[in-house]
């Protein structure tokens, strides 16, 4: 369905001008002409996993395929808890952000919004900003504990911004880990609510632990193309990782499609894996067996993108057909 591209990775941390370790989880997006980038630098020493911090960088480039990326990080965590500031109080204050992270960029009417994922003492929360030259961020909401992996559609429904986010239930089906993925509705992109159970990860057949949205939504005539995010853990494996504690939870890209009128309806559902890690890149790395998309692009000749960190270490592209990946998606008439 998927082919990896020869110039993979398209971006490693060998590629920035700025200290930089594992450069991965990149939003990216068509803008004013251009490519964007968007990635998650944790920086520190090679193959320890003890990270000096994280902090996002930004590349461009007029293929897609060849990036430049800027002299210095575009937000690190002191611009961070300085953007923050105002949507935090004295018993949470912006000194307990400790990183932001794993951005995606959606440009909604004409203006690119970045979802991100905060690390903080009392739990991790998404949020959401606005960008006109990816350096300056105004941020406009931050979520409850504990949720991440938001990604925004292009597109309002009856006036309303829709993004679909990953919460983390403590309590539920008795594994200590099954996540889902769940939609909310807002008037402002600062309050949200109506949220709604989209995809529970008991749907997937290759998935016994989580599932999560990857990429922003793109609309095609017969649906919201959403590859998503899905994993397998296996205690008994134990998979290339820099950390102590054996790593054995193995990333997948997966795909649905949702319907055009209501997105938080699955009208189609791929049963296996779009992109299973299997090169070098992907296996071997800070986290092993990671395939963990943040990017999506479909261009006019139909040419579909899937931008996707591999291995927590670097990123990589995929691409296929836009029309071959709706085929893909099997049909769910009755939901
Ligand atoms: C997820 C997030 C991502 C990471 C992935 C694989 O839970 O932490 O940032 O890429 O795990 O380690």
């Amino acid at each position: 369905m998927l082919t990896r591209h020869p110039a993979n990775p398209v971006l490693k941390h060998t590629d920035c001008p700025f200290p930089a370790t594992t450069v991965f989880n990149a939003g990216v997006a068509r803008h004013e002409g251009r490519y964007v980038m968007l990635f998650r630098n944790d920086y520190g020493r090679w193959g320890d996993p003890n990270f000096d911090g994280t902090n996002l960088g930004l590349a461009t480039s007029a293929d897609g395929i060849t990036w430049d990326v800027a002299a210095k990080p575009v937000l690190d965590t002191e611009r961070a808890r300085a953007g923050l500031a105002h949507l935090v109080d004295s018993r949470f204050g912006p000194e307990e952000i400790r990183r932001v992270y794993d951005p995606r960029i959606t440009v909604i009417e004409g203006r690119p919004h970045v979802c991100f994922a905060v690390d903080t003492r009392h739990g991790i929360l998404g949020g959401v900003a606005v960008t006109d030259d990816f350096s300056r961020y105004e941020f406009l909401c931050l979520s409850a504990p504990d949720n991440r992996n938001m990604v925004l559609f292009p597109e309002r429904f009856g006036g309303r911004y829709l993004r679909l986010e990953r919460p983390f239930p403590i309590y539920g089906r008795g594994a200590p880990e099954a996540f889902d993925l769940w939609a909310s509705y807002s008037p402002d992109l600062r309050h949200w609510g109506e949220t709604r159970l989209v995809l529970g990860s008991e749907e997937l057949p290759f998935v016994n632990n989580k599932i999560g949205p990857a990429v922003p939504p793109v609309r095609t005539s017969r649906g919201w193309l959403a590859p998503i995010h899905a994993v397998f853990k296996d205690p008994a494996r134990r998979l290339h990782g820099w950390e102590a504690n054996p790593w054995t939870k193995t990333y997948y890209a997966g795909l649905m499609l949702l319907d055009l009128e209501d997105p938080r309806r699955v009208i189609g559902l791929m049963r296996r894996p779009l992109l299973a890690p299997e090169a070098i890149y992907e296996r071997e790395g800070f986290r092993g067996d990671v395939i963990f998309p943040c990017g999506f692009v479909v261009e006019d000749s139909g040419e579909a993108r899937l931008y996707y960190g591999a291995a927590d270490t670097c990123v990589a592209l995929a691409t296929g057909h836009v029309d071959e990946l709706v085929a893909a998606c099997e049909p769910l008439p009755s939901r």
